[in-house]
């Protein structure tokens, strides 16, 4: 085995099985391009799993969160069928590592999107968006990591909810939106922290896929960044993100 696919077993049998690992880059030794070369190769064991290939997450595209994990850059990562969690359902926490929410918007495209497009062009593209919340769980130990180390590990990437698709005519620049546990606001935001405005991030994804060699496809989901800082869950709670205009989406937390 190469030292890359190594890597991606690592990862992937821990993102399985639900165990922490122990962070393997602290010297800053591994390039950007090896670190997303691993994060491919821990994507393409799922693949052939059977986990079909759903779209894009990107991270950091935020200042809150970049400034929560100590991180500037803005990263992606590749979403698969399993990552899906149906909206209002309940996820099993032994499933995960220690895993948190963030609340965040989600785009599904309509049309291929190549690398090189403009906000006007990319909106062309979108069949629908809808408020979301992902679930992150890093598998480093204590959630902490460098930026090769966490494009390694796919961001953090786990789990998705998506609520209700609405037409992208309605003006999504700047919507207000909470972060709720159990009925309490944990978090407040809006989805103009993503890049100053969430399709910013639509081309950032549509660039970063390309470049990639993996263009974004029509029917993709593009998940544009958390707006607020991730909060950790617990067995027991409700999670749900309130988005003005946009509604909700929410999940709940089993044992
Ligand atoms: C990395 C993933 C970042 C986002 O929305 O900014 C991310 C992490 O925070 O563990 O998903
Ligand atoms: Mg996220």
């Amino acid at each position: 085995m190469t030292v890359h696919s190594e890597y991606a077993k690592l990862l992937d049998d821990a993102a399985r099985h639900a165990h922490e690992v122990a962070q393997f880059d602290t010297d800053n030794a591994l390039s950007l391009e090896a670190a997303y070369a691993i994060q491919a190769a821990s994507i393409a064991r799922r693949i052939e799993r059977g986990e079909r290939r759903v779209g894009v997450k990107m991270g950091f595209t935020s200042r809150a969160k970049m400034v929560q994990m100590g991180l500037s850059d803005v990263i992606w990562g590749r979403l698969t069928s399993a990552m899906q969690i149906e909206e209002g359902s309940s996820i099993a926490f032994s499933r995960y590592v220690h895993p948190r929410v963030e609340p965040e918007i989600a785009f599904v495209l309509k049309r291929d999107l190549p690398g090189d497009v403009t906000g006007p062009q990319a909106l062309a593209a979108v069949e629908a968006i809808a408020p979301a919340l992902e679930v992150i769980d890093s598998r480093y130990k204590d959630f902490k990591f460098t930026l090769p180390e966490v494009i390694a590990d796919n961001a953090s990437s786990s789990g998705f909810v998506i609520g209700a698709w609405h037409s992208p005519s309605t003006d999504f620049a700047n919507l207000g939106l909470t972060l709720d546990i159990d009925g309490r606001t944990v978090q407040v935001g809006s989805t103009a922290a993503l890049l100053g405005h969430p399709l910013r991030s639509l081309v950032a994804a549509a660039r970063l896929s390309a470049q990639a060699g993996e263009p974004l496809k029509a029917g993709w989901l593009v998940m544009a960044g958390g707006a607020t800082p991730a909060e950790w869950i617990k067995p027991g709670q409700y999670v749900s993100v309130q988005m003005e205009k946009l509604g909700s989406a929410g999940l709940s937390v089993g044992g």
